[in-house]
């Protein structure tokens, strides 16, 4: 399958103005929320984004990236200053340089990593490789598989970072590693695996793509920073940690980088990627023993960890993954494709609208809600509920995208609370047959494929961003059936035949929803600001500090298209409710792109694509986003000496810990699974670290676990510390029990 990359690549300088408001945000700050609150963005600020930016270049069937470096000759040539190959001239390293398709570079079967140095001759601002394999992958073995990238301008200084790692799939198609550009001289591939177990690796040929210009980040790290790129050998399009062993699992579809076969209905499989992050490696999995196709599921953890995939293409069936064990569980007792899932206060995993059916193409509009209990594998139909209520109104595709990923937040007494995408909220309550009753309106219906994260779970307190109209921008196709027809459908026009019914813009409005003390009473909807790059397709992570964090998208949503993502993420402050610009990204995440926050408190970025539309736009990367608050050029605290057995903490229970200094906030976030923009067990509870008295010369904090289920929804949760200047530690790992909880025996 041919892979194109049609990305853009921005050449805008951009402008950034900063005030740093001491005075009176030192009056107004959350201690817990920590000193980098005070940087306001007030000037204009410049962003490159493809919506505005410059066009990218997009030439059919031909990968661009920034500029394809052309290979002199003569004086000026590549060289090949360090490499491993086999001593006959016929494998020389030479031949990954020579632009010809009759010969290429075999290394030795001596010990990997084997490896290659290009010397570019002079500095460019590098931003990809692209290594293509030999055209015999199949029979001769020996593709590149692991590899880790990196950039000098000396040749024998490699002491930068990595600026990409990861596995590149095992077949004909080009391989990339697109990264942030950097100034270098010299590239370096060193080849960690082979395909097929071979001691070699062969590869056909390299190119380098380079930029004219990039953008120009303030030196300070206020802005955060992006890089390395880990390269997948799918599409990551659900993602998920391991909150047992804090690895990150990745799943495409039946396919590493499409659609999955036309009968995969019911006997599915779904390839899976795992991101080690300790060892920089990736490795991949095909899992076919569930007979389920992944693709476009709901994802919720369970009590014990487990998290729990439902339907999408394999519309009934019902996966766990467990440490690394995937495990087929009962059907579901409806079938659904982009469903809403989230778990409830008691444990159990809830599922309402997703209404594509069997599959895409046929439709079951206003299925009942169903809900799945852990400790007796079985799934219980809700019959008082169904998607009829929470539908969107503005779709012109109503009875397929109506009910798509709908923002669910499990809340007390075991309800559900629906927050969107329709601006009509409601309460869903498990424990009565899944009745439903108004929870208050949220601005007007517009949302969809925006996004909903609890950022203070102990106030209720939900942000609401971006979406759209509608679910497509184009209307692709004539009828409501012919859903895979490219928008060119609508020449002669396509802008204006298409805008009739179609065509609306993607929004920034914002909203805080705050729950009520009381379940089935109103929400308090307040707009905060509007984000400064509307969006649709984007995703939302909150951090230790309860800021937000909003990434990709796109301004008109049209999946499976990059022409205007969005580039320049965003962070939301809980505490001033504004908007601020982030430093933009290089690499689109549009339709089918995820976001998640990492045990070590930086967010991993990836995906988008995943279709086997001409020209496709398929990006089998991720890209790791590094806050502020890890740029300070502060040591982060460290937690040690957790009171928690086996970090296992009960619901209400204190919990205590060594600090090896001053700390004044803390937070816990429940691990949680992105798909679809969706993730909604994601959650942050502010914990308040109260030190102990008696410990002088130790700094020994307590903190109190919240005795609520609804808010601190049994599972697993990780806990950061934050100290003076905001600065978060890594991640310890705790399992919120509850007695009485819907578990797996
Ligand atoms: C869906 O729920 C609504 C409101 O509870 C109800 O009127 C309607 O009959 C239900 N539809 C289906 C198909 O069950
Ligand atoms: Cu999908």
């Amino acid at each position: 399958m041919s892979r194109k990359f049609l990305n853009m690549f921005s050449l805008v300088i951009c402008a950034l103005f900063f005030v740093y408001d001491v005075g009176s945000a030192a009056l107004i700050r959350d201690r817990n929320d920590g000193h980098h609150d005070e940087q306001v963005v007030v000037g204009p600020v410049a962003s490159p984004s493809a919506a505005d930016g410059p066009v990218r270049a997009m030439e059919g069937a031909t990968p661009t990236w920034g500029t394809q470096l052309s290979k002199p000759t003569g004086a000026k040539a590549w060289k090949v200053v360090e490499c491993d190959s086999r001593k006959d001239d016929a494998h020389d390293c030479k031949h990954a340089i020579n632009d010809d398709d009759k010969t290429w570079w075999q290394s030795n079967e001596k010990k990997s990593p084997h490896y290659i140095t290009i010397d570019l001759g002079e500095e460019y601002i590098v931003t990809a490789l692209r290594m293509k394999p030999h055209k015999d992958w199949d029979s001769l073995g020996g593709s590149i598989a692991g590899h880790r990238v990196s950039l000098s301008n000396k040749e024998k200084d490699w002491t930068r970072p990595v600026v990409a790692y990861g596995t590149w799939v095992d077949d004909g198609s080009d391989k990339w590693a697109i990264f942030e550009p950097e100034t270098a001289r010299y590239v370096r591939l060193e080849a960690t695996t082979a395909t097929r177990g071979k001691p070699f690796v062969i590869a056909q040929e390299f190119d380098i793509w380079v930029a004219q210009s990039v953008t120009v980040l303030p030196p300070d790290g206020s802005l955060g920073r992006w890089g390395p790129t880990i390269d997948f050998p799918i599409v990551p399009v659900g993602v998920f940690l391991d909150p047992h062993q804090g690895h990150l699992v990745s799943f495409s579809s039946e396919t590493h980088d499409g659609f999955p076969g036309k009968n995969s209905m019911s006997g599915g499989s779904t390839f899976t990627a795992t991101w080690f992050p300790a060892s920089q490696t990736v490795t991949e999995l095909y899992v076919a023993n569930t007979k389920h196709g992944m693709f476009c599921p709901g994802m919720a953890y369970d009590v014990t960890g487990r998290m729990i995939i439902t339907g999408g293409q394999s519309s009934f069936m019902t996966t766990s993954y467990d440490k690394g064990t995937w495990t087929r569980l009962k059907q579901m007792t409806y079938p659904r494709g982009y469903q809403g899932s989230v778990t409830s206060a008691d444990g159990r995993i809830f599922v309402v609208g997703g209404s594509w059916g069997v599959d895409q193409h046929q439709r079951l509009p206003n299925l009942p809600c169903d809900i799945y209990d852990p400790s007796t594998d079985k799934w219980e139909p809700l019959l008082d509920c169904n998607s009829s209520a929470i539908r969107t109104k503005t779709d012109g595709y109503p009875d397929y995208r109506a009910d798509n990923h709908v923002w669910l937040v499990g809340w007390k007494q075991n309800s559900i609370f629906h927050a969107g995408p329709a601006a009509e909220m409601h309460w869903i309550d498990t424990s009565k047959g899944g009745a439903m009753t108004p929870g208050g309106q949220r601005g007007k219906d517009g949302a969809m494929c925006g996004t909903a994260v609890m950022y203070d779970a102990e106030a209720g307190e939900i942000l609401a961003a971006g979406g759209a109209a509608q679910y497509e921008y184009y209307k692709r196709g004539g009828t409501d059936t012919e859903l895979f027809v490219a928008p060119e459908q609508c020449l002669p026009d396509p802008e204006k035949k298409c805008k009739a019914a179609y065509g609306k813009d993607a929004t920034g409005e914002a909203f805080i929803i705050k729950l009520p003390n009381d379940v089935g009473q109103l929400a308090t909807v307040t707009p905060t600001g509007n984000l400064n790059h509307p969006r649709t397709f984007h995703n939302a992570v909150v951090l230790p500090n309860g800021e937000v964090f909003v990434v990709g998208g796109m301004t008109k949503g049209e999946p499976f298209k990059d022409e205007t993502a969005q580039l320049v993420p965003e962070m939301w402050s809980p505490i001033r409710k504004v908007w601020r610009p982030m430093a933009p990204n290089s690499i689109p995440r549009t339709y089918h792109s995820v976001a998640l926050l990492l045990p070590d408190a930086t967010v991993l970025v990836g995906g988008g694509g995943l279709s086997d539309h001409k020209p496709a736009v398929n990006h089998l990367d991720a890209q790791i986003y590094t806050p502020p608050y890890l740029l300070t050029g502060r040591k982060r605290p460290t937690i040690s000496k957790v009171s928690a057995s086996e970090s296992k903490v009960m619901l209400g229970a204190d919990l205590s810990f060594t600090v090896d200094g001053e700390i004044v906030g803390a937070s816990l976030i429940r691990y949680g699974g992105a798909t679809h923009t969706v993730n909604n067990d994601q959650r942050r509870v502010k914990l308040v670290p109260i030190r102990e008295v008696g410990t002088a010369g130790e700094f020994r904090y307590r903190v109190a676990i919240p005795k609520e289920p609804g808010v601190a929804i049994p599972g697993f949760w990780m806990l950061f510390v934050l100290d003076n200047f905001g600065v978060p530690s890594v991640a310890y790992t705790v399992q919120v029990l509850c007695p009485g909880c819907k578990q797996k025996g």
